[in-house]
């Protein structure tokens, strides 16, 4: 990669993304969307943590579920309160938008049904076009979750999809939801042939209804009795009814969301990016070569992405 930025002005790129300013950061995430984006990363990683900025206190969280479940809604209601609510917190929502084209870097994901003030500098938006199928993970999104962790407090992922997706959101997350509709017949079918994995919460959006709410919330806590027996202390994750038509219970799903501590995933987090990028690069072959090799999660994930390179290259020949 040629050198983009001259002199000081990744740095300084840099120190304004982290002031809330939208246009360096756009511009800084657009790098981390090119192919090619290895020096780059190398690069600004470093920089980054030379400035001292520090990402691990940022938190990640999936919202994942079908398409139409209300999870931008939701997301523009929770950007509004979480507004009024904090004074010295940021956030930033990642959308992973499956069927719109690419929406030439724009800074306001234009799928969230919002009107927040562009100026608004405690909260970031950005959309990203899927590259696979149906609400897949875009091949860069894990790159761009890094950059914003050093500057964000919270950091939402939206992602459309059940099953597979919701898993590969849950991989980058601390905490994960699934947003559901009430008496997604189907849903509830799919969670209990046990493929999917439990998130750590759920959503049931759309409880306009008092009644049609609780007779949902009892389903679907019904059918979560099983976790019982195997999740460990017996606890099971809580379900959460919202509305954004009414507002009913967006509230609380901020407060739980801006209380959590959860446990890091932090430690297995980079290989499992790690061996997910080796898989697409260099299918099962190079995988059994990068499991050979110590990929300790001391070190950046460049340094790791650049080792496992070098060794299975060697193999290869
Ligand atoms: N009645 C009602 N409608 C809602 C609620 N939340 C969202 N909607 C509507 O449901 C539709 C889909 O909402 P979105 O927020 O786009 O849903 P989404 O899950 O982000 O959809 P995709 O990104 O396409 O998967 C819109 O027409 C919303 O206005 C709610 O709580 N109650
Ligand atoms: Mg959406």
């Amino acid at each position: 990669m040629t050198v983009r930025f001259a002199g000081n002005e990744l740095k300084e790129l840099i120190l304004e993304a982290s002031q809330g300013e939208k246009y360096p950061l756009a511009k800084l995430i657009s790098e981390l969307e090119r192919p090619d984006s290895f020096e780059f990363r190398k690069v600004l990683f470093q920089e980054i943590e030379s400035l001292g900025f520090k990402s691990d206190r940022s938190v990640t969280i999936g919202f994942t579920g079908t398409p139409g479940a209300g999870k931008s809604s939701l997301l523009g209601e929770i950007s509004t309160q979480f507004l009024s609510q904090t004074s010295d917190k940021k956030m930033a929502v990642v959308a992973i938008d499956p069927s719109s084209h690419i929406s030439g870097g724009s800074l306001l994901g234009d799928r969230t049904r919002l009107s927040l003030p562009v100026r608004e500098k405690r909260i970031f938006f950005r959309s990203q076009p899927s590259q696979l199928e149906l609400g897949g993970l875009n091949p860069y999104t894990y790159h761009v979750i890094r950059l914003l962790r050093f500057f964000f407090d919270f950091i939402f992922v939206e992602t459309v999809g059940i099953g597979q997706n919701e898993i590969e959101v849950s991989k980058l997350s601390d905490l994960s939801f699934l947003v559901m509709v009430p008496l997604g017949g189907d849903q509830i079918q799919f969670m209990k042939s046990g493929i999917m994995e439990v998130p750590d919460a759920f959503i049931l959006n759309k409880c306009d209804e008092e009644s049609l709410a609780r007779a949902s919330y009892h389903t679907l806590s019904t059918t979560l009795e099983f976790l019982r027996d195997i999740s460990p202390g017996g606890a099971i994750p809580p379900i959460f009814l919202t509305s954004v038509k009414t507002k009913k219970g967006i509230g609380e799903l901020l407060d739980f969301i801006l209380k959590s501590n959860p446990h890091s995933k932090r430690e297995f987090e980079i290989k499992i990016q790690i061996e997910k990028w080796i898989k697409t690069e260099y299918g099962n072959f190079g995988l059994e070569i990068a499991r050979q090799i110590d990929l300790s999660s001391k070190r950046s994930f460049e340094e790791i992405e650049s080792l496992a390179k070098s060794e299975i290259q060697k193999r290869y020949k």
